[in-house]
């Protein structure tokens, strides 16, 4: 990493001009840094016209939203760039183009997204996107298939497996998502309306075990490339489009972490919804809000399972039966895993705009307590939620 330098803007146009690909480099002219994510430097290069046409990112050796007193390998750029390549290969429509990446300089250059939005600030604004929820449950359905023992061979996948060790990464979730909300620690940030819902999960012994089983199984079940990181906030759309970025926590891990992220950053914002929209206006966001959790998981098991139907190669896991019941394990560990996404969340030190941007203190300490009550709830009953039906039932009950 000796070559590495911190990139100006004028060195993230040179670089574009290089490696951007374009036929006529000389007319990107102009970069503005735009990152407002916890970790790197994003910069947006314009031609003369002022329209953005590609996208260099770089990694800082810091967390940035910390500052240098937090040092971070920038050996993510390369995982990052990796893992998009590879989800790129089995999910095209869905995953941002890497056009080149130099790990030397924890740098990449990316297809420009400007005219997609933030899905995070879309569901926020009240903004629907309804092919979202089933192009979400395709891209992780393909990705996540073709990277598992049903469609590697196991050579293949155990070469995969060690390319994407990515322990640095995978030390920040496992720190944020099952030991800091449940101890007392420094970098847990909630207001002190809150200390004594956070004191209970202190002293909740069976959800501390409950926590402690889904630790274990992030650590230790390399199940499938996973992106690692798929809250809404990593994810683009515009009409008909959805495209997943920023896959710095990218690693072989239990399929259910993506799928359960993904459905607790739905529910973050359907606790969040009446303190943007007021209490009667959020009720039929938050019906949209169930339905795409309904839709995201019908649509990646159905996928999953029919790719598992045509394209299993291992003889063993193709036995009939076998992939529907590692679907209710998956669907099983998504529940628990969505759970401590809601709580970290809300408690720990990373939290989501759904609730944090709501003005009135009250309303926001009442969506943060009902983000928390329905997060433990979700860990400690998830091996009894045996259905999507169920599960929207259950969030209903804890409204
Ligand atoms: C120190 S990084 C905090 C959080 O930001 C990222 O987007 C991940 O969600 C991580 O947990
Ligand atoms: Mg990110």
């Amino acid at each position: 990493m000796s070559q590495y330098r911190t990139f100006s803007a004028r060195d993230a146009v040179a670089y574009a001009q290089q490696f951007g690909g374009l036929d006529n480099p000389s007319e990107l002219v102009d970069a503005q840094e735009v990152g407002d994510g916890n970790l790197n430097l994003v910069f947006k290069i314009f031609d003369a016209q002022g329209v953005s046409r590609i996208i260099v990112k770089q990694a800082l050796p810091y967390v940035r939203c910390v500052g240098e007193s937090w040092p971070l390998t920038l050996d993510r750029a390369r995982l990052e760039a990796q893992t998009l390549v590879e989800h790129y290969q089995h999910s095209p429509q869905h995953t941002v183009k890497i056009h080149h990446f130099a790990p030397e300089l924890a740098v990449m250059v990316m297809e420009d997204l400007s005219d997609h939005k933030i899905w995070r600030g879309e569901l926020i604004a009240n903004v629907y996107y309804p092919q979202a929820a089933t192009q979400l449950g395709n891209y992780l359905a393909q990705t996540l298939f073709h990277t598992s023992d049903f469609s590697l061979h196991p050579h293949q996948k155990k070469a995969q497996v060690a390319q994407f060790i990515n322990p640095e990464m995978c030390e920040i979730t496992e720190d944020l998502f099952f030991n800091d909300p449940y101890q007392i620690h420094e970098r847990n940030n909630y207001p002190p309306a809150l200390e004594a819902d956070v004191a209970a999960l202190r002293d909740d012994a069976q959800l501390k075990l409950a926590v402690a089983a889904l630790k274990h199984r992030f650590l230790s079940h390399a199940e499938a490339l996973l992106h690692g990181d798929i809250h809404s906030g990593s994810i683009f759309v515009a009409d008909g489009s959805l495209k997943a970025i920023d896959a710095e926590f990218g690693y072989f891990g239990p399929i259910g972490f993506d799928v359960g992220t993904a459905i607790g950053n739905l529910l973050l914002n359907y606790c969040g919804l009446p303190g943007h929209l007021g209490i009667r206006d959020a009720a039929a966001a938050r019906e949209q809000r169930l339905d795409d959790i309904q839709t995201l998981w019908a649509t990646f098991a159905e996928r999953f399972q029919a790719l598992a139907t045509e394209k299993t190669r291992d003889v063993a896991l193709a036995q009939p039966g076998y992939a529907s019941a590692f679907l209710k394990k998956v669907w099983a560990d998504a529940i628990g895993f969505c759970g401590t996404e809601l709580i970290r969340r809300s408690v720990g030190l990373s939290h989501v705009a759904d609730i944090d941007t709501i003005k009135d203190e009250e309303m926001r300490h009442e969506c943060l307590r009902h983000a928390i009550s329905l997060g433990k709830a979700l860990i400690v009953i998830a091996e009894r939620i045996d259905s999507v039906e169920e599960l929207i039932a259950r969030v209903r009950q804890y409204s």
